[in-house]
């Protein structure tokens, strides 16, 4: 199986790790969404990462359906599957991913937009957003498993990312997630090798 990813982008380091906890070998492949390369785009038509290119052929997007992917094919070592604690899992991985998805986009929208475009109630709803979500974490944390599922992987990727693009947010703001981020990855250094890299 082949991964379209890059090393910056959390989603593709939450699927790494996932890949890794099931054990799983993917080829990497590096792309960059803004070339908007046909290997990507048909690979998937949101031209975004990452995108698993099987074996056949076939695709999948998005990482939460990769994630679901490789852990049903080797027989759920990241998800839980009783009901409660699935929906513990997923709700968790979507409020970290959800985090991301706000900060990416105040990201986005000064990095594509031109200065005098930037619209600054629009970025402020998005860091609130992410502030709300980033609070929640802070006390979602500690109540999770002593074992690594992929409600860690999700939270551990999205809080590398923040804190390699907007460091003072968590070392700052939210020192007690930078702690447990501190923590997880120095007890799980293969996890930690996988985070969001500049
Ligand atoms: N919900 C998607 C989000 C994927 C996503 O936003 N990926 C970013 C990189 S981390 C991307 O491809 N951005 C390029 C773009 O939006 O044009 C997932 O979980 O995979």
């Amino acid at each position: 199986m082949r991964l379209l990813y890059s090393k910056p982008s959390p989603y593709s380091s939450k699927v790494r790790m996932a890949a890794h906890l099931c054990d799983l070998h993917l080829d990497l492949v590096p792309t960059n969404t803004g070339d908007e390369a046909a290997e990507l785009t048909e690979a998937n038509p949101l031209g975004k990462i990452p995108a698993l290119i099987l074996d056949d052929g076939s695709t999948l997007y998005d990482s939460r359906v990769i994630c679901e992917y490789l852990d049903r094919l080797t027989g759920n070592p990241i998800i839980p599957q009783a009901a409660d604690a699935w929906a513990a899992t997923k709700r968790i991985e979507a409020l970290a991913d959800g985090m991301t998805e706000a900060a990416m986009a105040a990201l986005y929208e000064k990095r594509y937009r031109p200065e005098p475009m930037w619209y600054e109630p629009w970025m402020d709803k998005q860091w609130r957003r992410a502030h709300r979500a980033l609070d929640a974490l802070e006390r979602e944390v500690t109540a999770l498993p002593e074992k690594p599922n992929l409600a860690h992987l999700a939270v551990s990727s999205d809080l590398a990312w923040v804190q390699l693009r907007f460091p003072e947010e968590l070392n700052g703001r939210h020192p007690k997630l930078a702690g447990w981020l501190g923590r997880f990855f120095a007890s799980h250094p293969e996890l930690a090798a996988l985070a969001p890299q500049a």
